[in-house]
């Protein structure tokens, strides 16, 4: 009896230690969502009392023994209404709540940092702005919002921190995002939570949350030699995109400095905001929607760029703009040594703060 004890105990510290049911909160959403989630346990436990309760106390006063023979009762409006109005209550408060946590995570801050991640068969990729690529391990400063801008390569897959309280799926052949700020320095587990083929298991990875001055290091001990932008700027030049897109009044294509932020009026009357995930549409599917003013002339792409070619054409036509999120990158390449590049001269030249919306393109 002793030694089973022993070994329960045993047991129980290794799951407990290994499967934590309740991991730390290393994020500035975290404590917020686990508020909301204590709620819903304590309704639960209170209404889990309540039954139990009534359902012991009921089968003891209205027992066999005490009530021979049953009483018909007719109902009562007020009772009625009393479960149906404080539980509706409590439910919208958990709509509600759950409402603001929901739009406050998937509505990235405009200053946020974006990195990207792209899911495979059985891998993730995570590319920071500067050039600096990872397997399964992502690193990310403390105070500072990050955004993820997510796409698989092949089928669905799911990042999940469970230390931030945040998950997002990464779907072939669109852009997903989402946001947190890391509170704590640490390791946190990162998973594919969407069953994705034979080794969805091993999809797993290390979250390193750093210091500002440890990420700063980590980055330039990581560095590819090339920004995100100016890898898009070289397969710029190689697909041929700039004999078309070189911004001369003659050119056959628009010019593209500006375009990210702006809207677009299509040739069927549309009108288009130009984000990631349109300038990644325009690339692969140009013939879909054509900006007003052109013909429908340029060539497709689809197959003959990986994502993370995209990703690269992408961030340097961001790099051809001037405005916050692009300075964010811009801030990042400029702690690398490779910095003197084109984008960057870009970018100190910009000090105003125009917003996304601030250019309009017609
Ligand atoms: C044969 C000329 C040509 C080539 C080559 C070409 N484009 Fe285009 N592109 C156009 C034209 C014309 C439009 C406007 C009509 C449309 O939307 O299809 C356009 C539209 C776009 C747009 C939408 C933004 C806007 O202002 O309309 C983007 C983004 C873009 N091109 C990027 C690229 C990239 C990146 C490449 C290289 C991988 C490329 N293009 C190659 C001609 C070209
Ligand atoms: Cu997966």
């Amino acid at each position: 009896m002793d030694h089973i004890s022993q070994v329960l105990w045993q047991f129980l510290e290794k799951w407990l230690t290994n499967f934590s049911l309740y991991p730390p909160e290393a994020s500035k959403i975290a404590p917020q969502m686990d508020a909301l989630y204590f709620f819903m346990v304590l309704v639960s436990l209170i209404g889990l009392t309540i039954v139990i309760l009534l359902v012991t106390g009921f089968s003891i006063l209205y027992s066999k023994k005490r009530h021979p023979v049953a009483v018909q009762i007719e109902g009562s409006t007020l009772l009625e209404a009393t479960w149906t109005i404080i539980p509706l209550g409590l439910f919208l408060i958990m709509f509600v709540w759950g409402a603001l946590i929901y739009f406050r995570v998937y509505t990235p801050p405009a200053n946020a940092m974006n990195i990207y991640v792209v899911g495979k068969q059985w891998m993730w990729k995570a590319e920071h702005p500067g050039g600096q690529h990872e397997i399964n391990a992502l690193h990310v400063p403390t105070g500072r919002p990050i955004q993820l801008t997510l796409i698989s390569q092949d089928v669905f897959h799911s990042f999940s921190i469970p230390a931030f309280r945040v998950k997002r799926e990464a779907i072939p052949g669109r852009y997903t995002s989402v946001w947190f700020e890391a509170t704590k320095t640490g390791t946190y587990h990162l998973f594919c939570t969407q069953y994705c083929g034979t080794n969805h298991s091993a999809m797993i990875g290390d979250i390193v949350v750093q210091t500002p001055d440890e990420y700063k290091k980590w980055l330039q001990g990581s560095t590819s030699g090339m920004s995100l932008a100016q890898n898009g700027e070289r397969l710029f030049a190689s697909l041929s995109c700039s004999a078309c897109h070189n911004g001369r009044a003659d050119a056959r294509g628009p010019a593209l400095a500006g375009v990210y932020g702006s809207k677009l009026t299509l040739t069927n009357g549309q009108s288009v905001s130009v984000d990631e995930a349109y300038l990644r549409e325009a690339i692969l599917n140009p013939s879909e929607h054509v900006t007003q003013g052109y013909s429908p002339i340029m060539p497709t792409y689809q197959g003959q760029i990986s994502e993370d070619g995209v990703i690269s054409l992408v961030e340097y036509i961001k790099n051809l703009n001037s405005n916050d999120r692009v300075e964010q990158t811009l801030t990042t390449t400029t702690l690398l040594p490779e910095s003197e590049g084109k984008a960057a001269a870009v970018g100190t030249s910009t000090g105003q703060t125009s917003t996304k919306q601030g250019m309009v393109k017609q």
